[in-house]
Protein backbone atom coordinates (compact mmCIF):
# COMPACT_ATOMS: atom_id res chain seq x y z
CA UNK A 1 0.00 0.00 0.00
CA UNK A 2 2.95 2.30 0.95
CA UNK A 3 6.02 3.01 -1.62
CA UNK A 4 9.01 4.10 -0.26
CA UNK A 5 11.83 5.64 -1.94
CA UNK A 6 15.32 3.57 -2.10
CA UNK A 7 16.63 5.92 0.58
CA UNK A 8 13.73 5.59 3.31
CA UNK A 9 13.29 1.80 2.65
CA UNK A 10 17.22 1.36 3.17
CA UNK A 11 17.19 3.21 6.35
CA UNK A 12 14.04 2.00 8.14
CA UNK A 13 15.28 -1.60 7.24
CA UNK A 14 18.72 -0.90 9.01
CA UNK A 15 16.54 0.83 12.09
CA UNK A 16 18.07 4.58 11.13
CA UNK A 17 16.56 8.11 12.34
CA UNK A 18 13.81 8.84 9.70
CA UNK A 19 12.27 11.74 9.70
CA UNK A 20 9.10 12.52 8.27
CA UNK A 21 7.98 15.94 6.47
CA UNK A 22 4.72 17.02 5.25
CA UNK A 23 3.85 18.29 2.21
CA UNK A 24 1.10 20.61 2.26
CA UNK A 25 3.59 23.00 3.19
CA UNK A 26 4.91 22.57 -0.14
CA UNK A 27 1.68 22.32 -2.43
CA UNK A 28 -0.29 25.14 -0.12
CA UNK A 29 1.91 26.81 2.04
CA UNK A 30 4.92 28.32 0.13
CA UNK A 31 4.39 30.13 -3.42
CA UNK A 32 6.12 28.71 -6.76
CA UNK A 33 8.73 28.35 -7.23
CA UNK A 34 10.38 28.72 -3.81
CA UNK A 35 8.05 25.66 -2.80
CA UNK A 36 10.38 23.48 -4.59
CA UNK A 37 13.97 24.51 -3.90
CA UNK A 38 12.58 24.71 0.39
CA UNK A 39 11.38 21.16 -0.13
CA UNK A 40 14.68 20.12 -1.49
CA UNK A 41 16.73 22.16 0.88
CA UNK A 42 14.68 20.62 3.71
CA UNK A 43 15.61 17.14 2.73
CA UNK A 44 19.48 17.96 3.13
CA UNK A 45 18.91 19.85 6.10
CA UNK A 46 17.71 16.65 7.92
CA UNK A 47 20.45 14.54 6.04
CA UNK A 48 23.30 16.73 7.42
CA UNK A 49 21.45 16.52 10.87
CA UNK A 50 22.00 12.29 11.32
CA UNK A 51 18.44 11.22 10.00
CA UNK A 52 16.97 10.28 6.61
CA UNK A 53 14.02 12.47 5.24
CA UNK A 54 10.66 10.77 4.05
CA UNK A 55 8.33 13.23 2.12
CA UNK A 56 5.21 11.93 2.49
CA UNK A 57 2.47 13.03 -0.21
CA UNK A 58 -0.04 10.53 -2.65
CA UNK A 59 0.60 10.61 -5.91
CA UNK A 60 -2.49 9.41 -8.51
CA UNK A 61 -3.65 7.57 -5.51
CA UNK A 62 -0.25 5.52 -4.28
CA UNK A 63 0.88 6.85 -1.30
CA UNK A 64 4.45 8.15 -1.03
CA UNK A 65 6.93 7.89 2.05
CA UNK A 66 9.89 9.47 0.52
CA UNK A 67 9.48 11.29 -2.61
CA UNK A 68 11.40 11.11 -5.54
CA UNK A 69 11.69 14.10 -7.60
CA UNK A 70 9.30 14.11 -10.37
CA UNK A 71 6.79 13.15 -7.50
CA UNK A 72 8.26 16.14 -5.43
CA UNK A 73 7.37 18.45 -9.05
CA UNK A 74 4.30 17.00 -9.24
CA UNK A 75 3.05 18.25 -5.60
CA UNK A 76 5.04 21.57 -5.72
CA UNK A 77 3.76 22.17 -9.26
CA UNK A 78 0.23 20.69 -10.01
CA UNK A 79 -2.38 23.36 -9.69
CA UNK A 80 -4.88 20.52 -8.95
CA UNK A 81 -3.23 18.44 -6.15
CA UNK A 82 -5.41 18.30 -3.13
CA UNK A 83 -5.14 19.31 0.95
CA UNK A 84 -5.43 15.78 2.50
CA UNK A 85 -6.43 15.23 5.73
CA UNK A 86 -6.81 11.96 7.81
CA UNK A 87 -10.50 11.59 6.66
CA UNK A 88 -9.58 11.99 2.63
CA UNK A 89 -7.12 9.53 2.59
CA UNK A 90 -9.69 6.29 1.79
CA UNK A 91 -11.32 8.35 -0.95
CA UNK A 92 -8.17 10.02 -2.55
CA UNK A 93 -6.52 6.69 -2.67
CA UNK A 94 -9.15 5.01 -3.48
CA UNK A 95 -10.21 7.49 -6.34
CA UNK A 96 -6.64 7.64 -7.54
CA UNK A 97 -6.62 11.24 -7.02
CA UNK A 98 -3.30 13.10 -6.12
CA UNK A 99 -3.11 14.90 -3.22
CA UNK A 100 -0.40 16.93 -0.26
CA UNK A 101 -0.37 15.51 3.10
CA UNK A 102 -1.27 17.78 6.09
CA UNK A 103 0.33 17.26 9.56
CA UNK A 104 -2.67 14.90 10.53
CA UNK A 105 -2.61 13.46 7.41
CA UNK A 106 1.56 13.07 7.51
CA UNK A 107 1.35 11.86 11.46
CA UNK A 108 -1.26 9.23 10.01
CA UNK A 109 1.34 7.87 6.92
CA UNK A 110 4.49 8.32 9.49
CA UNK A 111 3.03 5.98 12.07
CA UNK A 112 1.92 3.06 9.17
CA UNK A 113 5.16 3.19 7.99
CA UNK A 114 7.10 2.98 11.54
CA UNK A 115 8.23 6.36 11.37
CA UNK A 116 8.17 8.32 14.99
CA UNK A 117 9.43 11.98 14.08
CA UNK A 118 8.12 14.57 12.00
CA UNK A 119 9.41 18.31 11.38
CA UNK A 120 6.45 20.96 10.22
CA UNK A 121 6.17 24.52 10.14
CA UNK A 122 3.33 25.62 12.37
CA UNK A 123 0.51 23.00 13.97
CA UNK A 124 -3.24 23.94 12.85
CA UNK A 125 -5.64 24.84 15.96
CA UNK A 126 -8.17 26.16 16.75
CA UNK A 127 -9.73 29.00 14.58
CA UNK A 128 -10.56 32.07 16.00
CA UNK A 129 -14.36 32.85 15.75
CA UNK A 130 -14.52 28.62 16.02
CA UNK A 131 -16.92 29.48 18.78
CA UNK A 132 -19.42 30.10 15.37
CA UNK A 133 -17.52 28.06 13.23
CA UNK A 134 -16.07 24.84 14.88
CA UNK A 135 -13.45 25.00 12.47
CA UNK A 136 -10.62 23.49 14.54
CA UNK A 137 -7.95 21.59 12.62
CA UNK A 138 -7.84 18.01 12.85
CA UNK A 139 -4.15 17.97 13.65
CA UNK A 140 -5.08 18.86 17.18
CA UNK A 141 -6.92 15.37 17.01
CA UNK A 142 -3.84 13.47 15.54
CA UNK A 143 -1.92 14.35 17.87
CA UNK A 144 -4.24 12.92 20.31
CA UNK A 145 -4.05 9.67 18.60
CA UNK A 146 -0.90 8.73 16.73
CA UNK A 147 2.13 8.97 18.56
CA UNK A 148 4.40 10.78 16.73
CA UNK A 149 6.61 13.65 17.65
CA UNK A 150 5.70 16.42 15.95
CA UNK A 151 8.41 19.66 15.75
CA UNK A 152 7.04 22.96 15.06
CA UNK A 153 7.10 26.68 15.69
CA UNK A 154 4.07 26.57 17.80
CA UNK A 155 0.40 26.88 16.29
CA UNK A 156 0.35 29.35 13.51
CA UNK A 157 -0.75 32.92 14.63
CA UNK A 158 -3.71 32.94 12.48
CA UNK A 159 -5.38 30.84 15.21
CA UNK A 160 -6.98 30.91 18.50
CA UNK A 161 -3.41 30.08 20.22
CA UNK A 162 -5.61 30.24 24.17
CA UNK A 163 -7.93 27.51 22.73
CA UNK A 164 -5.07 25.88 20.73
CA UNK A 165 -3.28 25.39 23.94
CA UNK A 166 -6.40 24.73 26.29
CA UNK A 167 -7.55 21.93 23.61
CA UNK A 168 -4.34 20.01 23.38
CA UNK A 169 -4.43 20.03 27.43
CA UNK A 170 -7.49 18.11 27.20
CA UNK A 171 -6.42 15.34 24.83
CA UNK A 172 -3.34 15.42 27.25
CA UNK A 173 -0.17 16.43 23.99
CA UNK A 174 2.43 16.92 26.28
CA UNK A 175 4.08 20.11 24.67
CA UNK A 176 8.27 20.50 25.67
CA UNK A 177 9.78 24.00 24.56
CA UNK A 178 12.91 23.90 23.21
CA UNK A 179 14.91 26.13 24.97
CA UNK A 180 12.10 28.48 25.73
CA UNK A 181 9.32 28.37 28.46
CA UNK A 182 7.16 30.28 26.09
CA UNK A 183 4.76 28.61 23.57
CA UNK A 184 6.00 30.07 20.17
CA UNK A 185 3.41 32.18 17.95
CA UNK A 186 4.82 30.47 14.42
CA UNK A 187 5.50 34.20 12.53
CA UNK A 188 6.77 35.67 16.29
CA UNK A 189 8.36 33.41 18.51
CA UNK A 190 6.68 34.33 21.85
CA UNK A 191 2.45 33.98 20.98
CA UNK A 192 2.25 35.19 24.33
CA UNK A 193 1.63 32.06 26.54
CA UNK A 194 3.65 30.00 28.76
CA UNK A 195 4.92 26.73 28.75
CA UNK A 196 5.23 24.54 31.44
CA UNK A 197 9.00 22.27 30.48
CA UNK A 198 11.50 23.24 28.12
CA UNK A 199 14.01 21.23 27.25
CA UNK A 200 17.96 22.46 26.50
CA UNK A 201 19.06 19.22 24.02
CA UNK A 202 17.52 16.99 21.38
CA UNK A 203 19.05 14.29 23.91
CA UNK A 204 16.56 15.68 26.87
CA UNK A 205 13.62 16.05 24.28
CA UNK A 206 14.71 11.93 23.02
CA UNK A 207 14.75 10.96 26.95
CA UNK A 208 10.83 12.54 27.73
CA UNK A 209 10.15 10.50 23.92
CA UNK A 210 11.14 7.38 25.32
CA UNK A 211 9.96 8.16 29.17
CA UNK A 212 6.12 7.97 27.28
CA UNK A 213 6.39 3.97 27.36
CA UNK A 214 7.36 3.87 30.80
CA UNK A 215 4.23 5.87 32.08
CA UNK A 216 2.16 3.77 29.58
CA UNK A 217 0.96 7.60 27.46
CA UNK A 218 2.69 6.34 24.48
CA UNK A 219 -0.07 6.10 22.56
CA UNK A 220 -0.60 9.81 22.00
CA UNK A 221 1.98 12.38 20.27
CA UNK A 222 4.34 15.01 21.35
CA UNK A 223 4.53 18.38 20.63
CA UNK A 224 8.62 20.38 20.21
CA UNK A 225 7.72 23.56 20.10
CA UNK A 226 10.70 25.21 18.21
CA UNK A 227 10.65 29.60 18.05
CA UNK A 228 11.86 31.05 15.10
CA UNK A 229 15.22 33.16 15.47
CA UNK A 230 14.89 36.12 13.51
CA UNK A 231 10.77 36.63 14.20
CA UNK A 232 8.67 38.81 12.25
CA UNK A 233 8.13 42.57 12.56
CA UNK A 234 5.50 42.58 15.08
CA UNK A 235 3.62 45.51 13.83
CA UNK A 236 3.90 44.01 10.45
CA UNK A 237 2.62 40.80 11.78
CA UNK A 238 -0.34 42.32 13.55
CA UNK A 239 -1.43 44.41 11.18
CA UNK A 240 -1.46 41.75 8.30
CA UNK A 241 -3.54 39.33 10.19
CA UNK A 242 -5.93 42.08 11.12
CA UNK A 243 -6.50 42.87 7.64
CA UNK A 244 -5.66 38.65 6.43
CA UNK A 245 -8.39 37.91 8.67
CA UNK A 246 -10.90 40.69 7.57
CA UNK A 247 -10.28 39.56 3.60
CA UNK A 248 -10.85 36.05 4.33
CA UNK A 249 -14.33 37.02 5.62
CA UNK A 250 -15.32 39.09 2.94
CA UNK A 251 -13.82 36.31 0.41
CA UNK A 252 -16.33 33.96 2.19
CA UNK A 253 -13.43 31.56 3.15
CA UNK A 254 -14.20 28.20 4.48
CA UNK A 255 -13.03 24.95 5.59
CA UNK A 256 -9.64 23.87 4.38
CA UNK A 257 -9.15 26.70 2.43
CA UNK A 258 -9.17 28.83 5.42
CA UNK A 259 -5.17 28.19 6.25
CA UNK A 260 -3.97 28.15 2.58
CA UNK A 261 -5.67 31.56 2.28
CA UNK A 262 -4.29 33.19 5.28
CA UNK A 263 -0.25 32.39 4.62
CA UNK A 264 -0.92 33.17 0.94
CA UNK A 265 -2.73 36.67 2.23
CA UNK A 266 0.71 36.80 4.75
CA UNK A 267 2.84 36.34 1.56
CA UNK A 268 1.68 38.06 -0.41
CA UNK A 269 1.31 41.27 1.49
CA UNK A 270 4.73 41.73 3.97
CA UNK A 271 7.50 42.29 1.03
CA UNK A 272 8.77 38.71 1.19
CA UNK A 273 9.01 38.79 5.38
CA UNK A 274 6.54 36.24 6.20
CA UNK A 275 8.28 33.83 3.53
CA UNK A 276 11.82 34.65 5.25
CA UNK A 277 10.43 33.76 8.72
CA UNK A 278 8.48 30.74 7.50
CA UNK A 279 11.71 29.09 5.60
CA UNK A 280 13.66 29.91 8.21
CA UNK A 281 10.60 28.18 11.09
CA UNK A 282 10.67 24.65 8.21
CA UNK A 283 14.50 24.85 8.19
CA UNK A 284 14.97 25.05 11.78
CA UNK A 285 12.28 22.21 12.78
CA UNK A 286 13.32 19.77 10.23
CA UNK A 287 17.20 20.35 11.61
CA UNK A 288 15.84 19.70 15.25
CA UNK A 289 13.75 16.97 13.80
CA UNK A 290 16.72 15.02 12.97
CA UNK A 291 18.85 15.40 15.69
CA UNK A 292 16.06 14.16 18.28
CA UNK A 293 15.70 10.81 15.61
CA UNK A 294 19.45 10.73 16.03
CA UNK A 295 19.35 11.00 19.54
CA UNK A 296 16.89 8.42 20.17
CA UNK A 297 18.28 6.03 17.94
CA UNK A 298 21.34 5.91 20.40
CA UNK A 299 19.35 6.09 23.21
CA UNK A 300 17.69 2.88 22.33
CA UNK A 301 21.27 1.25 21.13
N1 LIG B 1 2.73 24.91 8.55
C1 LIG B 1 3.19 25.76 7.59
N2 LIG B 1 2.52 25.82 6.41
C2 LIG B 1 1.42 25.04 6.16
C3 LIG B 1 0.93 24.14 7.17
C4 LIG B 1 1.63 24.12 8.34
O1 LIG B 1 4.20 26.44 7.80
O2 LIG B 1 0.86 25.10 5.07
C5 LIG B 1 -0.27 23.24 6.89
C6 LIG B 1 -0.09 21.90 7.59
O3 LIG B 1 -0.21 20.89 6.62
C7 LIG B 1 -1.22 21.84 8.59
C8 LIG B 1 -2.28 22.59 7.85
O4 LIG B 1 -1.58 20.52 8.91
O5 LIG B 1 -1.54 23.72 7.37
C9 LIG B 1 -3.44 22.94 8.75
O6 LIG B 1 -4.57 23.16 7.97
P1 LIG B 1 -6.02 23.22 8.66
O7 LIG B 1 -5.98 24.46 9.50
O8 LIG B 1 -6.99 23.32 7.50
O9 LIG B 1 -6.19 21.96 9.42
MN1 LIG C 1 -10.22 23.69 9.43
Amino acid sequence: MIRYSEEVKSALGKNQPVVALESTIISHGLPRPTNMEVAKEVEEIVRANGATPATIAIIDGEIHVGLESQFLDRVANDESILKASIRDLATITAKKLSAATTVAATSHIAHLAGISFFATGGLGGVHRGAQETWDESADLHSLAEVPVLVVSAGAKSILDVAATLERLESFSVPIVGYRTNRFPGFYLSDSGFDLEYRAESAAEIAEIWQARKTVSTNNSGMVVANPVKNQMDKALHEKTLQEGLAASQKAGIKGKAVTPFLLEYFHSNTNGESLRVNIEIIKENSALAAQIAAAASNLKS
